[in-house]
């Protein structure tokens, strides 16, 4: 590859990378607060929704943008065998930085403590939404750039299968490009005007439905690149073959449909959405499963054939013989890691999408307990061990502390299954989510104390000091590589894992005009309701209430 081509990914791998230090940083602190040990609004000057809002808008915004734009390049590189185009890249570049560096400046200056879902009434300064903006604007420039590639090597290669990992990130970006269009109208047409003090007021239940139509597409956008990585190089790491190529097909194709028309279930508690609207979209959320379970299964028989091309013997020999701690293939403890976690996330995840168990964990410690363990869990952990690969080995500079970094993912698991235990169990107990615990229910001072938090809150703590040391060791080890002398030439190279199942083209599988099709038709279907719903029960028509009295005025209840 190129020097220029090495030269962006280098960038978009590694500044988020240097983000990550303020980011996790805010993690542990706020479970110093929560636990109590810390009983103020603020610690050296930066607020506690100052600091949430930081932590999740770097983590799981910036972060994984940048990731998915330099992963996405780099497969689409790798297995198309062209480039994508220089300007294009440097474009999109420098769009998602101007944004990310508009939205830090809200953020750090205290102007934009609105959390990473920026939920109206909560106001930013305009810069925070005009940078996330760009941030997304800038994530689309390579998608149409790689759609041309694409279907340039479609026209060479008609009857060649696409590669999965092209797929991949071909859905990926799909399913990004059409969420994004409800929070780029959210930000442009609601928030940027009334931020700006052009218009008064906002509908906050429409804005909220906006956001969840992208807020969770948002969360398979997370995960689809390290699903990506674990169909297609987990199982050469691990030392065997993919169990079945056409089940990899199937599985990503299934989120292109069951990813969008999902947001609803995130709004189970909120008034306007009529039920009919919460059931059905509760139910394409258990359909949404379908290809994490397909992914479960596929991968576990992935592993076993892994295991017993290296001689395991019995039912679960297998396990043993994988490569746990092989610092010559350091990606395979971080995908293992993030697999492990992930069934403690799904788990969890289903639970919440039960309409009744939802009314019990809903807004509590359990929801951080659920998310941590995927997008903190299989998706971190896939970030950044695939940061550290790739670049190490298009530098050609080999990595620093390689056993340090094969520990990492362990530590890293063993800290989250603390803290997210603790927060789980807390949740269960009622502990609420975004709330400084330290200055009220954790503060032996305050009248609200709750001592039966004290446990909950403290494991969580005992959890995030584990999790922030790994963190904080990888973030050494990386820049530790980026500091040391080349070694080699340095190029692009991905495991490819051969499949063991590897079926003839199936046309449906390898076209993307049917799942299109029938993916709007999900979503019209689930999201027309909803907005006539939010539309008509909270925009203009909506019946207004008396502020002491939550009735509808009699005048409107003709
Ligand atoms: Fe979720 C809330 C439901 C998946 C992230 N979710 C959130 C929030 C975030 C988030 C950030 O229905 C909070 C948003 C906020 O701030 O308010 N979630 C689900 C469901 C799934 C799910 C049904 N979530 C994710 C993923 C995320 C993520 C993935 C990030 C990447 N979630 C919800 C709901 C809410 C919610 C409600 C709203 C709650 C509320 O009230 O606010 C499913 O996609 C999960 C399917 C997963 C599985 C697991 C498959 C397991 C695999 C591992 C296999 C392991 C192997 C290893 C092979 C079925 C693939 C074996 C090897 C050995 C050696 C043993
Ligand atoms: C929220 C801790 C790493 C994503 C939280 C909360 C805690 C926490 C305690 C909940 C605070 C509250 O609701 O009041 C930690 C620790 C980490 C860590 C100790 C590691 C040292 C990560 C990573 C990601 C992440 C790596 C994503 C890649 C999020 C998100 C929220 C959150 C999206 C929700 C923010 C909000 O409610 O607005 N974290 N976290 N965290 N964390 Fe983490």
């Amino acid at each position: 590859v190129s020097k220029t081509f090495k030269r962006i990914i280098f960038l978009e791998l590694s500044i988020p990378v240097a983000l990550l230090i303020i980011g996790i940083y805010h993690g542990l602190m706020q479970t110093i607060y929560r636990a109590g040990v810390l009983q103020d609004t603020s610690f050296a000057k930066l607020g506690y929704y100052q600091g949430l809002t930081l932590h999740g808008v770097i983590n799981a915004i910036v972060l994984t943008t940048f990731f998915a734009v330099a992963f996405g390049h780099a497969t689409m590189t790798y297995y198309l065998k062209q480039e994508p185009n220089k300007k294009l890249m440097w474009f999109s570049f420098a769009l998602m930085l101007g944004g990310t560096l508009m939205a830090s400046w809200a953020m750090l200056a205290g102007k934009a403590s609105v959390l990473y879902t920026f939920y109206p009434p909560l106001k930013a300064h305009p810069l925070f939404y005009i940078g996330t903006a760009l941030l997304i604007v800038g994530s689309w420039v390579p998608f149409f750039n790689w759609a041309v590639m694409y279907t340039q090597w479609k026209k060479v290669h008609a009857e060649t299968k696409t590669p999965l990992a092209v797929i991949g990130t071909l859905i990926n970006f799909t399913i990004w490009f059409v969420c994004t269009l409800a929070v780029a109208y959210e930000v442009l047409v609601l928030l940027v005007p009334w931020s700006l003090g052009w218009t008064t007021t906002v509908n906050v239940t429409l804005a909220r439905t906006l956001f969840w139509f992208f807020g969770h597409a948002l969360v398979y956008f997370w995960l689809l690149p390290a699903y990506i990585m674990f169909y297609t190089i987990l199982p050469k790491v691990a030392g065997g073959k993919l169990y079945s190529d056409l089940a990899g097909r199937m599985a990503l194709f299934l989120f292109l449909l069951f990813s969008v028309p999902v947001g609803v279930h995130h709004q189970y508690s909120d008034p306007s959405i009529t039920q009919g609207v919460k059931f059905f979209q509760g139910m394409l959320t258990y359909g949404v499963t379908i290809p994490s379970f397909i992914t479960a299964f596929t991968l576990a028989a992935s592993l076993e054939y892994a295991g017993r091309q290296r001689g395991a013997k019995g039912l679960f020999g297998w396990m043993k013989k994988l490569p746990w701690f092989d610092e010559n293939n350091f990606l395979f403890s971080y995908f293992i890691c993030g697999l492990i976690l992930f069934v403690f996330g799904g788990v969890t995840g289903i639970i919440n999408a039960s309409y009744s168990l939802n009314t019990v964990v809903h807004n509590t410690a359990w929801l951080p307990g659920h998310f941590h363990m995927t997008v903190a869990g299989p998706v971190f952990l896939a970030i950044v061990g695939m940061s550290l690969y790739l670049y190490s080995g298009m530098s050609g500079k080999p990595v620093f502390m390689r056993k340090i970094v094969t520990i990492v993912p362990y530590l890293w698991m063993m800290g989250m299954l603390i803290f997210s235990f603790g927060m789980s169990w807390g949740g269960l107990r009622g502990e609420p989510r975004r709330t400084n615990l330290g200055i009220s229910y954790l503060n032996p001072k305050s009248e609200l104390f709750r001592s039966d938090w004290v446990p909950t809150t403290t494991l969580a703590m005992l959890g995030g000091i584990v999790m922030f040391t790994a963190g904080m060791l990888f973030i050494i080890a990386f820049f530790g590589t980026i500091l040391r002398k080349r070694k080699a030439a340095g190029s692009l190279e991905i495991p490819v894992s051969e499949a063991y199942h590897d079926e003839k083209r199936v046309p449906l599988f390898d076209q993307f005009k049917l799942w299109i099709i029938a993916m709007i038709i999900i979503l019209v279907l689930a999201y027309t309701p909803a907005l006539i719903n939010v539309n008509k029960n909270s925009g203009p028509g909506a019946p207004r209430f008396n502020i002491d009295n939550p009735t509808p005025l009699a005048s409107d209840n003709k």
